[in-house]
């Protein structure tokens, strides 16, 4: 189906065209002095996980429409990456979900995982269903849980999930927790906090000391009167209360309408504490659409901040995750995922090319409109050729989508996993 003669033809085909935009690229780099080689190393240099419960179609709570051909197994889900690494060389590993994706042979995995290229960067555990022969329930909270009993179940389950990522060579537990409350007076909240912060220390402390705690925030939903981790500020409190390895995770859409999330990242940076990304696209709440579908110039910003900060000695944070968090409805989920990785490349090619030493002058003299053009000159700038050369020089598609498309790759993946096919877990 997709080897890399593939690719090779689909390249010579478009070889072309491409050399003509990529030229005018390259000569209008040389133009503003930037240097070409230096840009695409780093964005050769870039890659973004894919969530294992984005490869199906993810419906809504009052219905699902299957796409056909979703993965069946873990063993599925993964040559699915695969596919999707081998396309753009820039998604070469997966967050996993327990118990959704517990690994029945270890091994077996691994092998897979190394045939296509693949890591596991995060594991994720769940504590927001209650799970089958589970001696107690999540409904009034988890980590918060005013019982000890069911605190310690939630810190066993986050305990097990760590177990399976160590057996995989990951180092990331990214705990997203769905404890709040719905009606006023429900919850203690100090308390709720306390009992909460002590569990994730008590996670945190049976930790490998290599590994790495995300603890991401939400305002609502699954609850709508109060979330345990409603914002980044709790977020933050609670990773320096579990100590240096404990991280907190942006998902783009856990915020409320018109928040500068792109002021919240450089917070984060400033303060070392920026673990990671969920990326998607948000346009009322946790909509987890397309990343760049609704807001492509607040992702670009939040790329300007990543590359400030890394070329600010004075920044001292560690290496960020670099995640999608997205549902799909009406797309076809390999679709929409080798869209979501394109559009994070272009914002973050675009941020590479930001003038930045022009940008701080400018935000010296305080000159406003020549502050704001330096930001904006490269966002309209199509870098997509500079984005095809990369993804080319390590051996992937000039145009991903293209050749998924080409292909007939879902029709492929119809006839062998069939057409009512449904992704474990969603
Ligand atoms: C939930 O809203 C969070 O975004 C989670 O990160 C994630 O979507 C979930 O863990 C997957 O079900
Ligand atoms: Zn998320
Ligand atoms: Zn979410
Ligand atoms: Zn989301």
């Amino acid at each position: 189906m997709l080897t890399d003669s593939r690719i090779q033809e689909h390249n010579e085909k478009l070889a072309d065209d491409h050399a003509f935009r990529w030229g005018y690229m390259q000569e209008w780099l040389h133009r503003k002095g930037i240097d070409a080689e230096h840009i695409l190393q780093q964005l050769q240099a870039y890659q973004v996980a894919i969530p294992s419960w984005a490869l199906g179609t993810g419906g809504t709570r009052f219905g699902r429409y299957p796409g056909g051909g979703e993965p069946r197994s873990l063993e599925e889900k993964i040559e699915d990456v695969g596919l999707l690494h081998a396309l753009n060389r820039a998604s070469g590993s997966i967050s996993l979900h327990i118990p959704w994706d517990i690994p029945q042979d270890v091994q077996a995995i691994q092998n897979l995982l190394d045939e296509h290229h693949l890591t596991i960067d995060s594991v994720n555990s769940n504590t927001f269903q209650d799970q089958k022969d589970a001696n107690h329930s999540y409904k009034f909270g988890s980590l918060c849980h005013t019982q000890s009993e069911v605190r310690q179940q939630a810190i066993d389950h986050n305990m097990e999930v760590v177990e399976y990522g160590k057996q995989l060579g990951c180092h990331t537990l990214t705990v997203w927790l769905a404890d709040g409350s719905n009606f006023p007076g429900q919850h203690h909240f100090r308390r709720a906090y306390q009992r909460t912060a002590d569990s994730l220390k008590a996670i945190y402390n049976a930790m490998p000391e290599d590994w790495t705690m995300l603890v991401e925030y939400k305002p609502y939903e699954p609850h709508f009167y109060s979330m345990i981790i409603p914002d980044w500020g709790t977020s933050l409190r609670l990773a320096e209360y579990c100590g240096p390895n404990a991280q907190v995770l942006v998902d783009l859409g856990h915020h409320l309408p018109n928040t500068n999330i792109e002021q919240i990242v450089a917070r984060l940076l400033h303060f070392g504490r920026l673990g990671g990304f969920h990326f998607n696209g948000s346009m009322y709440g946790d909509d987890d659409l397309t990343t760049g579908s609704i807001k492509p110039f607040q992702l670009f910003l939040i790329f300007c901040e990543l590359v400030q900060a890394a070329q600010d000695s004075a920044v001292q944070n560690p290496a960020v995750a670099y995640m999608i968090d997205a549902s799909h409805n009406t797309k076809d989920p390999l679709e929409d995922l080798l869209q979501s990785v394109q559009t994070i490349m272009t914002a973050y090619a675009k941020a590479l090319l930001v003038n930045t030493k022009g940008l701080f002058a400018a935000q010296e003299a305080n000159d406003v409109v020549r502050a704001e053009e330096m930001l904006k000159d490269p966002f309209l700038a199509d870098v997509r050729p500079l984005v095809a050369e990369a993804i080319r020089r390590n051996g992937g598609a000039l145009n991903p989508l293209g050749l998924y498309r080409q292909l007939d790759i879902r029709r492929q993946l119809i006839d062998k996993r069939g057409k009512l096919a449904v992704a474990t877990g969603l």
